[in-house]
């Protein structure tokens, strides 16, 4: 049985991809690949968008390595493109058995099996064991309604759901991501070539905030992998991969402070000399854990903060106060860690003062780099629900779902607002002095005039916050 995982074809091409212009590994392809090589099952991932593959070339590979079944990950702004991967899939062969998953495909399966004909399985949820029970049984032949986490159409073209699968207990049982099938050497940091590799610790997170799928994906429960094996994975990829920097793509690394002390003593003695940066809360640091941090190579912390007004903050279920961001962020830079704070324009609660408050707010705390994103309500959050049942969604092209640009009105906005204020936000924050003689002190100014030159030549205020956009995509790499 031989399985190729795959990318969408042309994501490369997005706006979303363009803009963000971060090359980062497809963890969930490559642990998903592991778990079918330890079973003896012939695998081949293609991470498209970083080698950029195109369809000729895509068909070409499924033509010569001819094989069974072809497995395809999508978000909901690449949905389309993974619909158009299928169909190419099937013009080469159309007995190829076609799998879709991700985040997306899990919410929304009903529709994806409606909408695109060239996918035969959707695979529901953590996809290791529900891929590897579904590769088994198509190999001989059997029964798939008896493979829990999938849906597919029935003989008479019904769509099926198999039934929820519950997650896996226990991370440790799964063997590290299978990076040598990805494109290692891709992965660099601005371009440059600094190794860098993608690491996630745990999946789940308590909170369920209104905008975040997560917590419905993943589980409320946190479920941590042990701080020797997630170190040991580390120490393969500097061995293997002269990898010099790691990004931890956990949603909340820091919940857990007796997990994470564990995690930064087994650094310590193993003597991994690494620089990293990862994902936070601003509830779940404080100035001594922060230096624990620091002193085991932590260079950069993503903070999600989301709002500048307290009542919108609560309305989502966030669970912090603006006092616990201003103290994460001030401790933070006290030890020199490099601070981005992500903050969402355009919550179906918010006035336009509230999104002033939050420029303002941006301002206050005053980051290295902030990042603002259009409140965007993902299939599988409380978000998606609201928003469709009070009708605010006004955009239900997928492809636009990117957090770039507004594709949902509020009770008191139109989408023209949030586009107006994400505007107003990006001048605010980046067009002063203070920032700008930063960045000169840090000697990055070049990078950014360099992104600047190129894109002067439609210096529209999109363009400048795409610009700004870039260079926080370079930034938040680390
Ligand atoms: C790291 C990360 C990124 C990185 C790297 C992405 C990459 N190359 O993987 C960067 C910063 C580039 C990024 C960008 C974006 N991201 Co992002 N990202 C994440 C994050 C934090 C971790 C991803 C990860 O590695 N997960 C771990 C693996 C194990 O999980 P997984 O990928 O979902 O795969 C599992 C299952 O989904 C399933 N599965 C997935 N694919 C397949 C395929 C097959 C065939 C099968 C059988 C199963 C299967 O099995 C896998 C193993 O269990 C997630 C949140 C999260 N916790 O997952 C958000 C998340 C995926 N991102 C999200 C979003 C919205 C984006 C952006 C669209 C928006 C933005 N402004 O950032 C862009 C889009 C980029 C693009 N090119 O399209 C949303 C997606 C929501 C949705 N419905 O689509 C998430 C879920 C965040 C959230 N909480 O809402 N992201
Ligand atoms: S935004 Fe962060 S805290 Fe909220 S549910 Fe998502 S991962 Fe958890």
């Amino acid at each position: 049985m031989k399985v190729l995982l795959t990318m969408p074809i042309g994501v490369e091409k997005t706006e979303i991809y363009r803009i963000l212009g971060i090359k980062a590994p497809p963890l969930g392809l490559a642990w998903i690949a592991a778990v079918l090589e330890r079973e003896g099952i012939e695998v081949k991932v293609i991470d498209a968008p970083t080698i950029g593959l195109s369809e000729q070339e895509f068909m070409k590979i499924i033509d010569t390595w001819s094989p069974d079944i072809v497995g395809i990950s999508s978000l909901t702004p690449t949905i389309y493109l993974a619909y158009r991967t299928a169909k190419i899939t099937k013009d080469v062969d159309s007995n190829i058995k076609v799998i879709i998953g991700g985040p997306h495909a899990t919410f929304m399966w009903s529709d994806i099996l409606a909408e695109c004909p060239y996918i035969d399985y959707v695979v529901i949820g953590e996809g290791e064991y529900t891929a590897l029970e579904l590769v088994k049984t198509l190999e001989k032949n059997g029964d798939v309604s008896n493979v829990r986490g999938i849906a597919y159409r029935n003989k008479d073209s019904r769509p099926v759901f198999t039934g929820i699968r519950p997650l896996i207990k226990n991370l440790d049982e799964l063997p590290p991501p299978a990076r040598h099938l990805l494109p290692m050497d891709k992965y660099t940091l601005f371009g440059k070539p600094i190794r860098i590799a993608h690491i996630m610790a745990s999946r789940g997170c308590p909170y369920g905030c209104a905008f975040c799928s997560t917590s419905y994906f993943f589980g409320r429960r946190v479920r941590f992998r042990s701080p020797e094996l997630v170190a040991e994975e580390i120490e393969e990829c500097i061995c293997k991969y002269k990898t010099k920097a790691v990004v931890f793509t956990d949603d909340e690394f820091t919940i857990n402070h007796r997990w994470l002390l564990k995690f930064l003593n087994e650094l310590k003695e193993r003597k991994l000399d690494i620089k990293w940066s990862c994902g936070s809360r601003v509830d779940t640091v404080n100035k001594e854990i922060l230096k624990h941090m620091v002193n085991s190579g932590c260079t950069g912390i993503y903070y999600g903060v989301e709002s500048g007004s307290q009542e919108i903050l609560d309305k989502i279920g966030k669970k912090i106060t603006l006092k616990q961001a201003e103290d994460a962020i001030k401790s933070s830079k006290e030890l020199g860690i490099m601070t981005v704070a992500t903050f969402i324009l355009g919550l179906p609660w918010e006035t336009i003062d509230d999104m002033k408050k939050t420029a303002s707010f941006a301002l206050k705390l005053d980051p290295d780099y902030a990042q603002f994103t259009a409140a965007t309500p993902y299939p599988g959050t409380p978000l998606f629900q609201i928003a469709k049942n009070d009708n605010l969604i006004v955009d239900w092209d997928w492809s636009h779902w990117t957090t770039l640009r507004p594709v949902m009105r509020g009770y008191n906005f139109t989408v023209q607002d949030v586009e107006r204020m994400l505007n107003y936000a990006y001048r605010y924050f980046y067009l002063r002095a203070k920032f700008i003689i930063r960045q000169l002190k840090r000697g990055v100014f070049k990078d950014m005039l360099k992104v600047l030159y190129r894109n002067l030549v439609k210096p529209s205020m999109d363009t400048l916050v795409s610009v700004f956009k870039k260079i926080l995509g370079l930034h938040t790499s680390i």
